[in-house]
């Protein structure tokens, strides 16, 4: 192959509907601070995710952040490490105790089997991940969670636009938060939105607040907030790209059906699963290498891969119980799956403008790895 292929490219509008979209912001001079086009975003996207509520933030990780202040929880919160850095920091910057519980080697989500075992007297959530945009046990966690009086937030980073049994997945649990980041399904450049049910008392306001340095009126500033708006230019593009994303989503899947005909059934390789009740948004396409049957290793694949252009990621690799960050406080021997996983998986480039030729070339040379 003859150009470059990166893991993702970013969606973007047409650069006029995005000219037309932010011109009103000469005349209005207004550029953030909830403005217009943050409010019509939270009211589009409000409805796309059918939820009770929703908070529009910079982005993903300060969704997940400013969560956690906003429910004021204290003491240990179970969690997976097969995930991107911001999980485990959301945790650990709000001075709680990650406890890491293992993942089901199918879907990479949540162990449900293994959680009750990790619960403690200081346990007072759970943060399960929806990982590629696939979708947690929510029924189990939520048992669970109501036996022990737990909350329930929700890494939705990867799962914007995924339903559970028709209901949008953000419905689920106390909080989900999405990320908007480029490389998203839905991206509004930088951006993040916090989902959450009314059974939290006045954490829409706290979230609110926490979000605008914990300013609850104009002389009163009653919480040690962020600085986590979201601005006009990214409401914006987030309004612009609402318009095409089904159409993003559909391309999307072409591009992974492209790649799931090339490569089921290939002995040693192993594709993210297709869940049951599940309408996915093909966010990611992991591939997991087992090497004794594959005969090469996900090292390998990735390093012939780039030889031709084409530049894959170990999403999520290394586990992020193993960061030097960590300097070795955490045991990721104790979460053996997502250790195991973490070594083999290689995520493929997927985005809606790859087009499923491309896919089928690229799925052509993994196979050609093969020993
Ligand atoms: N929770 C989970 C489970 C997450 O995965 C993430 C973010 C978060 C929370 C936190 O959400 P945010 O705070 O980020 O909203 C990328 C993204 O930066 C990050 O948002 C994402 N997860 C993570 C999985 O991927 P990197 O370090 O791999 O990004 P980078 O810059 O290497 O870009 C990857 C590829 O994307 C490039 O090779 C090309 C393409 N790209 C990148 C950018 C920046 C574009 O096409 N356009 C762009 O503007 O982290």
């Amino acid at each position: 192959m003859n150009k470059k292929i990166l893991v993702t490219r970013s969606s973007m509008p047409p650069m006029e509907e995005y000219i037309d979209e932010i011109r009103d912001i000469w005349d209005s001079r207004w550029m953030t601070n909830m403005g217009i086009k943050h409010q019509e975003l939270q009211k589009e996207l409000k409805e796309y995710l059918g939820v009770e509520n929703i908070d529009l933030l910079v982005n993903g990780h300060m969704s997940l952040e400013l969560s956690m202040q906003a429910l004021n929880l204290k003491g240990e919160v179970i969690t997976t490490p097969f995930t991107f850095a911001s999980t485990t920091h959301a945790i650990v910057r709000n001075g709680l105790k990650p406890v890491f519980c293992d993942i089901n080697k199918n879907d990479f989500t949540i162990d449900v089997n293994q959680i009750e075992d990790l619960i403690t007297d200081q346990t007072c959530a759970i943060v399960p991940v929806h990982v590629y945009g696939n979708i947690c046990d929510v029924e189990a966690i939520q048992k669970i969670a109501d036996k022990y009086g737990l909350k329930v937030i929700y890494d939705a980073a990867h799962a914007f636009g995924v339903k559970y049994k028709g209901h949008g997945i953000a419905t689920y649990g106390d909080v989900s938060c999405f990320s908007f980041h480029a490389t998203k399904v839905f991206n509004t450049i930088e951006g993040g939105a916090v989902c959450f049910s009314d059974k939290n008392k006045d954490f829409g306001l706290n979230i609110y607040r926490l979000k605008n340095f914990g300013i609850r009126g104009p002389e009163v500033v009653d919480a040690v907030g962020a600085n986590a708006k979201m601005n006009e230019f990214c409401a914006a593009m987030g309004l612009c790209n609402l318009r095409h994303v089904d159409a993003e989503i559909a391309k999307r899947k072409a591009v992974a059906e492209a790649y799931g005909a090339c490569l089921e059934g290939i002995e040693g390789i192993q594709l993210n699963p297709v869940q049951k009740y599940v309408t996915p948004n093909y966010s990611y396409f992991p591939v997991i290498f087992h090497e004794k049957e594959f005969g090469a290793t996900r090292n390998e694949v990735q390093k012939k891969l780039e030889e031709y252009g084409i530049y894959t990621r170990k999403y999520f690799y290394p586990l992020t119980n193993t960061f030097d960050a960590f300097h070795g406080k955490y045991d990721a021997g104790k979460t053996p799956v997502a250790l195991h996983i973490s070594k083999r998986v290689l995520t493929l480039p997927l985005y809606a403008d790859l087009r499923p030729e491309e896919a089928a070339q690229i799925a052509d040379l993994v196979i050609r790895c093969k020993k």
